[in-house]
């Protein structure tokens, strides 16, 4: 897959995207990113991005023309352009899975009060939000977008953990879990978990995932829900 991103701040994209699974991919060859800065491509001696709404109000926007000539720079035949803002759809596992299909993404970071609205209109297939808070700019949500994506690449995720996804995509939050030691201070483990009765483990499990479902996400419906917009564990 390729990503490409446009931003104002590109230096804040080094290192976080080095490290770990998606420093993998990349190096692995399963993504390849690229990091635009908006600023590169103004034609004025200010490097001008930004301007007054029309109309009053506070704070500044993007103008079109970096965006627009960025932009049509960088889409081909099959990119998805998606807008990183506060107002797009709230990002769910289901539209990451949807994303991680894609040939080519273009990710539009902006920043200050938002975008003029032509860029929008004319250059977005998406416009995508990671949560009800604003931020300063979309790079931090640009790059939890590429996070989620690059780890559902094909070969990224070792075959092992791509099995245990499948086998826990139920809409349910994780049950339990525990490592050695078996007791550490003063807390033991669960006696059933080492009991070695794999259909008793299951059980336990279950009644585990769906007590904890309740207390800390009673949205989420468990298996089958249509609104079921994460599966926590995948
Ligand atoms: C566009 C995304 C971009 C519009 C971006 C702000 C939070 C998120 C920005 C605005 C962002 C998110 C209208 C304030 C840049 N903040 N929740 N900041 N407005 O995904």
């Amino acid at each position: 897959m390729n990503i490409d991103v446009l931003t104002l701040f590109p230096g804040m994209f080094a290192g976080p995207l080095d490290e770990s699974i998606v420093g993998r991919a990349r190096a692995l060859g399963r993504l390849t990113l690229k990091i635009h800065n908006l600023r590169d491509y103004t034609h004025d001696r200010h490097r001008t991005v930004d301007d007054r709404p029309f109309g009053g109000g506070p704070g500044m926007l993007l103008k079109p023309e970096p965006v627009f000539e960025a932009v049509e720079g960088l889409v081909g035949e099959r990119t998805r352009t998606v807008l990183l803002t506060p107002t797009g759809r709230k990002l769910t596992q289901a539209i990451v899975r949807e994303l991680a299909s894609a040939e080519h993404i273009l990710l539009v970071c902006g920043s200050y009060e938002g975008f003029d609205e032509r860029i929008r209109q004319a250059l977005a297939d998406d416009e995508i939000s990671i949560g009800d808070y604003v931020l300063t700019n979309g790079a931090l949500p640009a790059m939890v977008l590429i996070d989620a994506v690059a780890r559902l690449l094909p070969g990224v995720l070792g075959d092992e953990s791509s099995s245990v996804d499948e086998s826990f995509s139920h809409g349910l939050l994780e049950y339990p879990q525990y490592t050695r030691p078996a007791e550490y201070r003063g807390m033991k483990v669960p006696e059933v978990l080492l009991s070695g009765n794999h259909a008793e483990i299951a059980r336990w499990r279950a009644e585990q995932a769906r007590q904890r479902t309740m207390e800390c996400r009673p949205d989420l419906k468990g298996p089958g829900s249509a609104d079921g917009q994460v599966s926590v564990d995948e």
